[in-house]
C-alpha cells in the first residue's frame, strides 16, 4: 500500500455523525439473523450428525465461523468441523479416506446437493448445498484452530455491542465494494473482522482489551493446540476487575466507523506494521519478515499465517482505494444518504 494524497475533508457535523450511527445500527438490524435462523443452523447440524453416525462411526460435528462468532449473516455459509470420537487430533488419521466416506455418506442425504470434496487445501473439506434453506456449507476435518479463533471472536463480540455492529458494517462494506472474497483474490470476512478488532484495541481509550495478553495469577498460561498457543482470557463477567480501561471509551458506533476509515487511510502504516490482535505493542513487518507483502494480517493463533499473503499488488491497491473512497463518502456531511447508497444496501 503506497501512501497517497488524501482529499481534505470538511468538518464533521454532529447531525451527520448521528446519521452515520443510524446507518450502522440499521445495517446490524437488517443483516443479523434472528433466533429462528440461528436455531435452524443448530437443527441442521444435529440432523447431519445423526445421519452421519450411521455411516461414519464416531463422527462428531461442531459449528464454527460466523454461525458462532457473533458476526453471521442470514445467508452466511455453514462452517462445520468434524472430528471422530476417541481421536483427539488428526495425527495418524487417513484424512483422504475419511473425506471419501464423508462424501459418499453426504451424497445419500436427501436435503443435500452439489457435494464436492476438496482435498488440495491445507484443511481438506467437503462442500455442500442445503436445498431446504438454500445455505451453502462445508465440513472440514480437525479444523481445531478455527474452533478456537471462532471462540476468540465470539468473546470480543460479547464484550461490547459496538464490536458486533462495526464488524457487520465492515462485512457489508467489503461485500458491497466486492473486496470480501478470498477465493477471488481479495480478503476473507475473517481478515476484515481482525482489522476491526485491531482498530478497536488501538483506539484511545480502547474499546476492547487484548484478551490473549490477559490472565489471572502469576504467570500467563500456555495452552497448545497444533503447536500454537491458544490461551486467552475467558472470564468476561469479571473483565471489569482485570481490565482498567473497561467502558472508558464512550464513542458512538458512527464515530468509530468513521474513525476506522480514518485510521486505515490516514494513520496506519501498512508497509511497516502488522495488523495483530494478540498483543498491544506494535508488531513490525520487518520483525515478521513480511516486508514484501502489501498487507500483513497475522492470525491470532497460527502466527506463521498472514491472511494478506495472497493479495496481488493490484488487489491490495483496489482494497485501499475502497477505504479511501469510503473515508470521503462517510466523512462528507450530507443531509441524508444519496439514493444510490440506499440501493446498494438493498443489494443484500
Ligand atoms: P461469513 O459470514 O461466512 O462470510 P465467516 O467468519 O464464517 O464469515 P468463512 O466462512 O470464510 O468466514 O470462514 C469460516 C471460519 O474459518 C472463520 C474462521 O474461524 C476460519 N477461517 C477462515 N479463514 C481463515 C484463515 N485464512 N485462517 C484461519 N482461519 C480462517
Ligand atoms: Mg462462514
Amino acid at each position: 500500500f503506497k501512501r497517497v494524497e488524501l482529499e481534505p475533508l470538511p468538518h464533521m457535523t454532529l447531525d451527520f455523525v448521528k446519521l452515520l450511527n443510524d446507518v450502522c445500527e440499521q445495517c446490524y438490524c437488517d443483516f443479523a439473523p434472528d433466533d429462528v435462523e440461528v436455531n435452524v443452523r443448530e437443527h441442521i447440524l444435529q440432523d447431519f450428525e445423526n445421519f452421519l453416525r450411521c455411516q461414519v462411526p464416531g463422527a462428531k460435528l461442531v459449528l464454527f465461523g460466523s454461525s458462532k462468532n457473533g458476526f453471521g449473516f442470514k445467508q452466511s455459509d455453514l462452517d462445520i468441523c468434524m472430528t471422530l470420537e476417541g481421536q483427539d487430533t488428526a495425527e495418524g488419521l487417513d484424512s483422504m479416506a475419511v473425506i471419501e466416506s464423508l462424501t459418499k455418506a453426504l451424497r445419500k442425504h436427501h436435503a443435500l446437493r452439489n457435494i464436492l470434496p476438496i482435498t488440495s487445501a491445507k484443511v481438506p473439506i467437503v462442500k455442500f448445498y442445503h436445498t431446504k434453506t438454500g445455505l451453502e456449507g462445508d465440513i472440514s476435518l480437525y479444523n481445531t484452530l478455527a474452533l478456537h479463533n471462532t471462540e476468540l471472536l465470539a468473546s470480543y463480540a460479547a464484550i461490547d455491542i459496538r464490536v458486533k455492529i462495526l464488524c457487520y458494517v465492515m462485512k457489508v462494506f467489503a461485500k458491497v465494494c466486492d473486496i470480501g472474497d478470498a477465493s477471488r483474490g481479495s480478503l476473507s470476512s475473517y481478515a476484515y473482522t481482525l482489522m476491526v478488532l485491531y482498530f478497536l484495541q488501538q483506539r484511545s481509550p480502547p474499546v476492547i482489551p487484548v484478551l490473549q495478553e490477559m490472565y489471572v495469577g502469576e504467570e500467563k498460561p500456555v495452552v497448545l493446540v497444533d503447536g500454537w498457543d491458544v490461551h486467552f482470557f475467558k472470564d468476561l463477567k469479571n473483565l471489569h476487575k482485570y481490565w482498567p480501561e473497561y467502558k472508558k471509551n464512550k464513542e458512538s458506533v458512527g464515530q468509530l466507523w468513521f474513525g476506522l476509515l480514518q485510521f486505515y487511510t490516514e494513520i496506519f502504516d501498512f508497509k511497516e506494521t502488522v495488523i495483530c490482535i494478540r498483543r498491544k505493542e506494535p508488531l513490525t513487518t520487518f520483525k515478521k519478515q513480511w516486508t514484501s507483502k502489501h498487507l500483513a494480517i497475522e492470525d491470532p493463533f497460527d502466527l506463521s499465517h498472514n491472511l494478506g499473503a495472497g493479495l496481488s499488488r493490484r488487489m491490495a491497491s483496489f482494497i485501499l482505494k475502497a477505504f479511501i473512497n469510503a473515508r470521503s463518502v462517510f466523512g462528507t456531511p450530507v443531509r441524508g444518504f444519496p439514493p444510490e447508497y440506499s440501493n446498494k444496501m438493498e443489494y443484500f
